[in-house]
């Protein structure tokens, strides 16, 4: 066991590129610290699939297809959390502004591309500004982009899984004048249990340290229909990205699932408060999974998502369990998305 972590953090030394941008001279640094591609991440990956009840980790999503199918998602009339927290955002801009520290490290979770953060540094000029996301491709467009229509502000990324914690407090470190702002929109939280949730909480709040902070965008409790239609739009849309990350378990598991044979299914469960996301076998079929084979009956499915709700009491005690004695929150007027400001 020690051999192998200390195998996965040469592997990690090794990856670290520094790289600058071509043509314009825009210089960044894009560090890797990927796991996904290390052997127990991949044998995590299998023993899911091979388990009785089988599941796939939606961070597998996000391939390029995905990424690119993800922002069709949003799109969709019926996918309103993107719409709705965007307009919180540009409604209630300068006063959440007001509340961020000065000369900040604006650290981007999961940032795709870094459209959502582009208003933000507008307002805020940071210090810096740091991309992390599980995307290369994505990650590079951000700082591409950020770094050439803000010269001044210091871009960094990297290219990591953070869903167990946090990987960059060395990186933050170098620049202890600039409190770190923790910007996690999307309500991409809602993909982990809430002991999970719990514990990459805990992990901000010491990123966070003293003087910095945490914007969170969180998708709230609602009437089920709602949230249903959400995730599962009438163009089939959500339904070929839950298909496509069948690929995705093709290419790095060497498996021949066939996306045709499943069908997309997405259900609310009221208790739980949170939508589930299930690939269902069509037919009677065996899959090979690398050496292994698993076979699937008529209806059997495969777990891809869990998608948590909060209320907004319920959201601001996991934050103040968390160690932000300080939130505040603004809502839509139909109170269907919470944005939390977090701080010590
Ligand atoms: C990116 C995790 C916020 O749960 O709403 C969208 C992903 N899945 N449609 C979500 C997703 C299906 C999304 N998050």
């Amino acid at each position: 066991m020690l051999q192998e972590s200390e195998w996965a953090a040469a592997q990690r030394a090794q990856r670290v590129m520094p790289s600058a941008a071509s043509r314009d001279e825009i210089r960044y640094r894009i560090l890797n610290r990927m796991r996904a591609d290390e052997p127990e991440e991949l044998l995590r990956l299998k023993n899911g699939l091979l388990a009785r009840r089988a599941r796939i980790d939606p961070k597998y999503f996000y391939d390029t297809a995905g990424s690119a199918l993800f922002s069709d998602i949003c799109a969709q009339p019926e996918y309103y959390l993107t719409r709705t927290e965007a307009r919180i955002f540009s409604d209630h801009r300068s006063e959440i502004v007001w509340h961020l520290p000065r000369g900040a490290q604006w650290i981007d979770l999961g940032c795709g591309d870094g459209a959502k953060s582009q208003p933000w540094i507008v307002t805020v000029r940071p210090r810096r500004y740091l991309g992390l996301d599980i995307a290369p491709e994505a990650l590079e467009r951000a700082l591409q982009q950020i770094g050439t229509r803000f010269p001044a502000v210091e871009c960094a990324g990297v290219v990591c899984d953070f869903s167990r914690l946090l990987p960059i407090e060395d990186i933050v470190r170098e620049r202890p004048a600039a409190p770190p702002v923790l910007f996690y929109p999307g309500s991409s939280l809602g993909n982990f249990s809430t002991a999970q949730a719990f514990a990459l909480l805990k992990s901000f709040r010491k990123t966070v340290g003293s003087r910095g902070c945490l914007l969170i965008g969180v998708d709230l409790v609602k009437d089920a229909r709602i949230l249903q239609a959400a995730y599962d739009d009438a163009q089939g849309v959500t339904a070929a990205f839950n298909r496509n990350v069948l690929r995705v378990v093709n290419r790095l598991l060497d498996a021949d699932f066939d996306p045709r044979k499943f069908r997309h299914h997405a259900h609310y469960d009221k208790r739980a408060a949170r939508v589930e996301m299930r690939l269902r076998s069509i037919v009677e079929h065996r899959v090979r999974i690398g050496s292994d084979e698993r076979p699937f009956r008529v209806g059997e499915s495969i777990l891809t998502e869990y998608s948590h709700k909060y209320t907004v009491s319920g959201f601001g005690q996991l934050l103040r369990n968390a160690g932000f004695a300080r939130r505040r929150i603004w809502t839509d007027a139909a109170g269907w998305f919470g944005v939390f400001l977090a701080s010590p």
